[in-house]
């Protein structure tokens, strides 16, 4: 594997999963992989759990780590092509990318959806001049349009937790005082589409995710219809795409309550933190034994590990 920027760069979804589960029982085995190799992060936006899980998940590989964030420690960046720098970004990413490349053998980068046009974060317009420019194999840790690294260990947890062969997975929507990017969603669903989960996506009316995504699933509005007998509840924000980038609702009626969860098969809760308390989800449920939103965060280290294994062996 050359860059991981969705699902479909990996070789084997099955056996992707199958590695990361395999390095969780034993973390270290691969240690050799990564010796005298550098990983460097770039970050745009803030992070947690991306961070300190890549960072380890490439430490696990005995590869060292260094982290930029961009907008705090480094120079501003340009990253409009052929505009005239005179205001306040003293680089550009068509410089910084390939000099960033030449101090690594593999760059993680964290852009989010800027929300200034819906063109330009559809297009990826940042991750795509990594690709082109880096010379080194790119990793997405939550790009404009899909956050993989998520998505995998989201999937994993899935795979640890399921019951049955063919899971009830629900993707809800809930409220958010802030516009969210769609990458979460997006990923989620490109990603669980390619298992042989039951999937259903819900959400208020004006929330429709891009049909690049969703493909030919359909949408159920009626958020305790879709909550009924499901074995995982999915809880996100994000913001319109139709009407891009804004809040259409704020309806507390779609937080995730007890309620909400005595309707499911006793399902599991998920979301990928960092998540607004008592907006998305009820204390009473995030605290309580359905939450497993804490062994997902720590998935983040072995299927980012299982990703950055895939890449030193190419
Ligand atoms: C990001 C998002 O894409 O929704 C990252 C999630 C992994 N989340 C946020 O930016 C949350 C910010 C907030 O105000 O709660």
């Amino acid at each position: 594997m050359q860059h991981f920027t969705s699902v479909y760069d990996l070789p084997n979804l099955e056996e992707a999963v199958k590695t990361a589960r395999e390095i969780k029982l034993d973390p270290y085995c691969y240690k050799h992989l990564g010796k005298n190799k550098t990983m460097i992060l770039i970050f745009f936006d803030a992070s947690l759990r991306t961070r300190l899980s890549t960072q380890k998940a490439a430490m696990n590989l005995g590869m060292d780590t260094m982290v930029l964030n961009v907008n705090q420690d480094g120079w501003r960046l340009e990253t409009e092509m052929g505009v005239v720098m005179d205001g306040d970004k003293v680089e550009h990413l068509r410089e910084a990318i390939p000099v960033i490349g030449r101090y690594c053998d593999i760059i993680g980068v964290r852009a989010f959806a800027r929300f200034e046009s819906k063109e330009d974060d559809y297009s990826e317009k940042i991750l795509n001049q990594f690709v082109q420019y880096g010379g080194v194999p790119i990793v997405s840790m939550e790009a404009a349009t899909r956050h993989p690294l998520q998505s995998f260990a989201d999937h994993m947890t899935i795979e640890e937790y399921k019951t049955k062969a063919r899971p009830k997975v629900v993707l809800s929507w809930a409220p958010h005082p802030r516009a969210l990017p769609q990458a979460v969603p997006n990923s989620f669903v490109e990603w669980m589409r390619q298992t042989d989960y039951d999937l259903v996506v819900t959400h208020p009316q004006g929330y429709e995710l891009d049909p690049k995504f969703m493909g030919d699933l359909k949408v159920e509005y009626d958020q305790d219809k879709a909550l009924a007998g499901a074995d995982f509840v999915y809880a996100k924000n994000w913001s319109s795409y139709l009407e891009y980038g804004e809040i259409l609702s704020k309806d507390r009626n779609w937080t995730i309550t007890a309620d909400k969860m005595a309707l499911t098969d006793n399902a599991k809760f998920m979301h990928c933190l960092p998540v607004r308390r008592n907006m998305i989800v009820t204390d009473e449920v995030l605290d309580g034994p359905s939450s497993i939103v804490i062994d997902e965060a720590e998935n983040r280290i072995y299927s980012a590990q299982a990703v950055l294994k895939m890449i030193l062996e190419r």
